[in-house]
């Protein structure tokens, strides 16, 4: 078993404590009014935080869904502020700039899924060292480009890591009632890769199901499928109140393998955290986290950025709407504080 070393593990609680406080804190943002829905991280901290720090942010790239990008902080300290256009609902959130290899939040169920086939794929046709590792939900898992997805990866042995974060819901449909198969994992069989289970709790066991899968797929020997089992503690997102269908006694168990707080007494018990490394780690979260969010309030609006990344050269359409945004004739989506409503 690969395991993470004291060092690094110390790194990844860094990374989770920040990665919720940084959460919590947009919550309150999107409450008194100043950003708009976003998807709180609460429970899937040792999953993400796992998974990318066994990863090589200088070759290996990341496709999120929308609840990991706050967590994507080994990926650089710039991401914040991408994560905070975006909540702000500026036309340039989401959209990180190269060398980061991060693609932007996807919030079209299951889309990053053949998108990560595709750039693994690309990788390999020009002897790229990199893997990529996709993010997806239980719930995505049903949409037919996971399987057009996984099936293709099988055909061509691209070097991808599919990881399916099972939090048990999406959105209020528990997994019982996402597949009748005995796992997630289990679907790795019909596109003849592994696919293994893990603990997402467990952020030594997601290190090393990330760390194994990729060394598979740096040595040509093709895909990955990770389950890893964890469980939202809190609503899917701003706009959810998971008090009227999820039970209060599953909520309850599943507090009690919190995976951050899971991690802290691990590290306290070996003399490598205490009280006042959180209260320290708290606080340049949050320090981080207003400025990126100021940083962001004072980005100008391009109304037509949103535009920029369609093709090489606009289409005779939007080449239309590109000017009807310029002109303000066209309706950006953003209200005049800069806040735009639900974007999920
Ligand atoms: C194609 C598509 N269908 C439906 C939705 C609405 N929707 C947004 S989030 C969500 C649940 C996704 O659940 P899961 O993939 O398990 O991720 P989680 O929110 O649990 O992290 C749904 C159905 C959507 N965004 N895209
Ligand atoms: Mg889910």
């Amino acid at each position: 078993m690969a395991r993470p070393t004291d060092e690094q593990r110390r790194e990844m609680l860094v990374d989770m404590v920040t990665a919720r406080v940084q959460s919590q804190r947009t919550w309150n943002l999107q409450r008194q009014g100043q950003v708009g829905t976003m998807a709180p991280i609460e429970g899937h901290e040792a999953t993400v935080v796992g998974a990318v720090h066994a990863l090589d942010p200088g070759h290996d790239w990341v496709l999120p869904q929308y609840r990991e990008p706050i967590a994507l902080r080994r990926y650089g300290p710039e991401i914040l502020e991408h994560v905070m256009l975006y909540n702000i609902g500026h036309p340039a959130g989401g959209h990180i700039p190269a060398p980061i290899r991060v693609l932007p939040y996807q919030i079209s169920l299951a889309t990053q899924i053949p998108h990560a086939v595709g750039l693994a794929w690309g990788l390999t046709l020009q002897d790229d060292p990199g893997v990529v590792l996709v993010f997806f939900g239980d719930g995505s898992s049903s949409e037919g480009d996971f399987y057009e997805a996984g099936n293709l990866a099988g055909v061509l042995g691209a070097p991808v890591i599919f990881l399916c974060v099972n939090n048990q819901w999406a959105i209020s449909t528990p997994v019982h009632r996402q597949t009748a198969a005995e796992s997630f994992a289990a679907k790795a069989a019909a596109f003849g890769f592994p696919g293994v289970q893990v603990d997402g709790n467990d952020v030594d066991a997601v290190y090393d199901a990330v760390q194994t899968a990729r060394e598979r797929a740096l040595a040509g020997q093709g895909p990955t499928l990770i389950e890893a089992v964890v469980y939202r503690l809190g609503p899917h997102t701003t706009a959810d109140d998971p008090t009227r269908y999820v039970p209060a006694e599953e909520i309850e168990a599943a507090q009690g393998r919190d995976p951050v707080l899971r991690l802290c007494a691990e590290l306290e018990e070996a003399g490598l955290w205490d009280d006042a490394v959180q209260a320290e780690v708290e606080a340049a979260a949050l320090t981080a986290l207003d400025a990126a969010f100021e940083a962001a309030k004072s980005t100008p609006l391009a109304t037509d950025a949103m535009l920029d990344h369609c093709y090489t050269e606009d289409t005779q359409r939007l080449a239309r709407q590109r000017a009807g945004l310029l002109a303000g004739a066209g309706h950006s989506g953003v209200g005049p504080d800069g806040v735009v409503g639900s974007h999920a």
